[in-house]
């Protein structure tokens, strides 16, 4: 195995970023013969200036976890054992090979995992893999997670990732919905340290208001809080828009002369008075008011929903509905409002403008529409179970902690013939793998935040090598993948350089057309070619772009040698306006009244009259990291965290107490859970953390498994769908509480 990783000398301190949330905090980690000695926060950072949250010094334990996978393992009778990288490399091409042979290319389904959106070798070379399994099968965290804003940004903005990010520095007004960024370190929303962000609006005399099932943490800190049901975003902020257009507030500010579809808006928010949604929402109709009227006459205000939003029935109408209120209070593209990013690096910057096609294709069984290339993961057991797949490939994922309805999704992947996973564990998915090709640990990767600086609220960039060697006969994850990429494409004795080449020269063939550069093609593969694997596509991205040398033609611009003069990152300023640029519909119009919505709003507006009794909601917590922190003694320590809060009049009602056990069931399964009576949890709402439910036969998380907990998504409901998108729903799952 040729040793890419660079070697260090002892002791040293290198900057790096933590790759372990979406706030991209500059950490520095000082190094002693290989060892990982200390990771504190970078102080010199040009974006995180030294904040880190507990997790980042995880990644030490991470680092020597005895339970990581220091190789791979692969099934042998019922049990895994070591083998080396050859024979499971073997086990897992030619076991594919098998089955695409026999059974066709849609037998082989593929699922991302959350941390393959914050690993560069996942990002670059996770689509290379995806192209050679020619699957339509592909399934991904996203629809666990923001796919209705992926949607609603594409209908309205002309990209998946166009999403508006509030300018948290600049506003006088942020209205949350759905999110508790002071303990998720915030979410399409990159911002380190957001409990210092949201305290200087409030410094500088501004609001923040909360609108959440839950008094959070953030709310806990915020000028305004108010209980809002789950599932009824939608309403509210359409009854929001009702008051703007009802009091003549509306103004569209800077994006006037783009935005089409303004009287449809009208006519739909004419049916959602406040009046009318208040009951159902559970807020007054006179606080539906104010907050519309204050969010117009605000300065400059940011309406922000994030997984309350998304992750519930009405995900795309929510999503949908936030930025109706940027855009109709004239916030959309003006500084303090929300804005578009100018990332450094952004693959496909230059693609010719086209119409969003949602649902080329379907899911065989249900009829779910593609999106972006992916099924939703709520129907992948329907796919297994009644449809085409035989195997499943996993690479950073935990489906079978984090999909709904997991107990029918394990059934699911315990009939499959084959199941392949890239991932440095033996967790609830893994422990039924017939492969383990374990990645190294993320200090021995390179980093840039290719997808996360794409939604950060000031424009960032900052590229850092490996921090440590790979142990050796370890291979990178990005030589983990392409080695499957090329031999499902048949060209498994191609070497891996020759193979790293091919897919540079693609993506800068992908790249340099519409980019107007001056150097050629072949001027630019070579000079990108002073770099391999991630660092070469990286330095193709960041040199093409907005901020980059665009190969000479601008001088001191941007490069990866030129990033590795600054190991602290650079900064490249507040967000600045995008308008028309940014928008990439056809026309270049931002359509307020995409017809995919409208069309769900008859569903919408047939859930105003519903009372639901009890319903559950997720949360998290700082010290977790979905399912795969739990194994950090010094992050799980402490009062157990996978309780059900339950609210006191609940509490009362249902016989339940404080100390005792709950037995929550929905329609699809029952978990027996410790209660923590609060009232900070609204009446007739119940929480559960997920990721949780390691104590499973044969997984090794031995810290993890010792502290409990069960699997949340035992109870929520594959059936249960954001109608337009098939997100999961997540929030709002229908349970009955008792006594256990
Ligand atoms: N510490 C930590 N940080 C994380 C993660 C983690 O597991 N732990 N996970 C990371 C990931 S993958 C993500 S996607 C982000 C998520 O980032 P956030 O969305 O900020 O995270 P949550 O804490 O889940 O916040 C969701 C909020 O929605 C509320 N809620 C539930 N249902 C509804 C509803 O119907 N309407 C409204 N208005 N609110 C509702 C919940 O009470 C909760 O407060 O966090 C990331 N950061
Ligand atoms: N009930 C409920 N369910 C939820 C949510 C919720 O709020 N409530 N949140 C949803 C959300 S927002 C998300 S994003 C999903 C997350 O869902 P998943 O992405 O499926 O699950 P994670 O728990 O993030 O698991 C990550 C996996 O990646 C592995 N891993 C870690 N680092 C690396 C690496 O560098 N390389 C590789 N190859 N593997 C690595 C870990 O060992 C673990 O197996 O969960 C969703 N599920
Ligand atoms: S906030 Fe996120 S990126 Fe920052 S140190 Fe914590 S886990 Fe790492
Ligand atoms: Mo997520």
């Amino acid at each position: 195995m040729v040793a890419y990783a660079r070697r260090t000398l002892p002791p040293t301190t290198l900057y790096r970023t933590c790759p372990l949330c979406e706030a991209t905090c500059g950490i520095a980690v000082t190094v002693d013969g290989g060892e990982v000695r200390e990771v504190r926060g970078d102080p010199d950072d040009a974006f995180s200036q030294g904040y880190i949250c507990p997790k980042a010094h995880g990644l030490i334990s991470l680092h020597a976890d005895p339970d990581r996978l220091r190789g791979p393992v692969v099934r042998d009778g019922g049990a895994l054992r070591d083998a080396s990288w050859d024979e499971a490399y073997a086990r897992a091409n030619d076991g594919l090979a098998a089955i695409r042979a026999k059974h066709g290319d849609d037998a082989v389904a593929i699922y991302l995992g959350n941390p393959s959106a914050h690993s560069l070798d996942a990002m670059l070379y996770g689509p290379a893999l995806l192209r050679a399994l020619k699957t339509k099968q592909r399934y991904s965290a996203s629809s666990a997670d923001q796919l209705p804003k992926m949607l609603t940004a594409a209908l309205m903005f002309g990209g998946g990732l166009t999403i508006p990010v509030p300018d948290v520095d600049r506003t006088d007004r942020l209205l949350i919905l759905g999110a508790n960024p002071l303990v998720s370190n915030g979410s399409l929303m990159t911002a380190p340290d957001m409990r210092r962000r949201l305290d200087a609006i409030r410094a500088r005399g501004g609001k923040v208001i909360v609108l959440d099932p839950r008094r959070t943490e953030t709310a806990d800190r915020a000028d305004e809080h108010h209980f809002l049901a789950p599932g009824t975003d939608a309403l509210a902020l359409l009854a929001i828009v009702h008051v703007l257009f009802d009091d003549g507030l509306v103004k569209l500010g800077a994006a006037a002369p783009y935005v089409r579809g303004v009287d449809e808006v009208r006519a739909i928010a004419a049916r959602f008075t406040p009046e009318r949604v208040a009951a159902r929402c559970g807020i007054e109709a006179a606080t539906l008011r104010r907050l519309a009227r204050e969010h117009a006459a605000a300065a400059s205000a940011a309406c922000y929903g994030r997984i309350g939003t998304t992750c519930q029935e009405f995900g795309s109408l929510a999503s949908w509905a936030v930025d109706l209120v940027n855009v109709l209070t004239g916030n959309l593209d003006r500084a303090g409002g929300a804005m578009f990013t100018t990332p450094a690096a952004l693959p496909g910057r230059h693609r010719p403008r086209a119409a969003f096609r949602p649902g080329r294709y379907g899911s065989t069984v249900k009829g779910l529409p593609e999106m972006f290339g992916e099924l939703p993961v709520a129907t992948l057991a329907d796919e297994i179970e009644r449809g085409p797949v035989r195997a499943v490939v996993t690479i950073a994922g935990n489906p079978l902690a984090s999909a709904p309805n997991a107990a029918r999704l394990t059934r699911a992947f315990e009939s499959l013939e084959l199941r392949v996973a890239v991932d440095p564990y033996v967790n609830q998915t893994t422990r039924l793998a017939d492969v383990i090709l374990p990645p190294p640990p993320p200090l021995a990767r390179a980093c840039y935040d290719v997808a996360l600086y794409q939604l950060a609220v000031r424009d960032v960039a900052k590229y850092a090598p490996p921090a440590v060697e790979c142990a050796p006969g370890q291979p990178a994850e990005w030589e983990i993948l392409l080695t499957l990429a090329k031999a499902a494409m048949g060209m498994a004795a191609l070497s891996l350089p020759l193979a790293d080449n091919a897919v540079a020269r693609e993506l800068v063939a992908r790249e340099h057309a519409g980019a107007g550069l001056a150097a050629s093609e072949a001027d630019v593969m070579k000079a990108i070619s002073a770099h391999h694997g991630p660092a070469r596509l990286v330095d193709l991205l960041v040199r093409i772009g907005p901020h980059g040398d665009r190969f000479g033609e601008r001088p001191g611009g941007l490069s990866v040698a030129a990033l590795l003069d600054q190991p602290h990152g650079v900064d490249l300023g507040p967000l600045r306006p995008g308008l028309p640029d940014v928008v990439r519909t056809p026309d270049g119009t931002i359509d307020l009244a995409p017809a995919l919505l409208v069309g769900d709003l008859p569903r919408l507006e047939a859930s105003i009259d519903r009372r639901p009794a009890v319903v559950l909601i997720g949360r998290r917590h700082l010290r977790s990291n979905n399912s795969w922190m739990h194994n950090v003694p010094a992050l799980i320590k402490g009062p157990p965290r996978c309780t059900l809060l339950v609210h006191p009049d609940d509490a009362t009602r249902l016989g339940l107490r404080d100390g005792g056990a709950a037995r929550v069931a929905s329609r699809v399964g029952a978990v027996v859970a410790p209660v923590e009576v609060s009232d900070e949890i609204m009446p007739g709402v119940v929480s559960l953390p997920h990721g949780f439910g390691h104590d499973l036969p044969g997984v090794r998380l031995d810290t993890a498994r010792g502290h409990g907990g069960v699997n949340v998504n035992l109870l929520s409901d594959d059936e249960a769908i954001d109608a337009i998108t098939g997100n999961a729903a997540f929030n709002g799952v229908a349970v009955t509480v008792t006594a256990a």
